[in-house]
């Protein structure tokens, strides 16, 4: 093969014989066709293109493009770096294009009080 593309079998009539000498006829398939594929999927990522630039938003969108339909690909193949400490990335979309929404990293939230304990039942004073 010389090039990525199509690959489709198919056979003409008359290439095989029977012991009578009967040719075959032209073949017929339901799927024949198989896709030789060597190229990797590149991709390319930026700032979505409605993404404000600087935001206060607590949500900052990018669009990662990929050059031909992938699976597989979530948040956590998001490499996020960066002063503002993003740690989380949400992927959506596909298969080719998708959103990857990031989330700056959530202040440690104040830890709640513990409940206190059900008092006891106060056992009955025996007569
Ligand atoms: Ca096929
Ligand atoms: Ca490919």
């Amino acid at each position: 093969m010389t090039s990525d593309g199509t690959v489709i079998a198919s056979i003409s009539a008359d290439k095989a014989h029977d012991a009578a000498g009967n040719g075959n006829p032209a073949s017929s398939s339901t799927d024949n066709t198989v896709t030789y594929d060597t190229t990797n999927p590149d991709v390319t990522i930026n700032q979505a293109a409605t993404q404000a630039d600087p935001t206060n938003a607590s949500t900052i969108h990018f669009t990662a493009v990929f050059s031909e339909p992938v699976t597989g690909f979530d948040g956590s193949d998001v490499s996020l770096s960066g002063a503002a400490g993003a740690t989380t990335a949400v992927v959506s979309g596909g298969p080719s294009t998708y959103d990857v929404a990031v989330k700056p990293a959530q202040p440690a939230k104040p830890a709640k009080p513990a409940k206190p304990a059900k008092p006891l039942a106060r056992r009955r004073a025996a007569g």
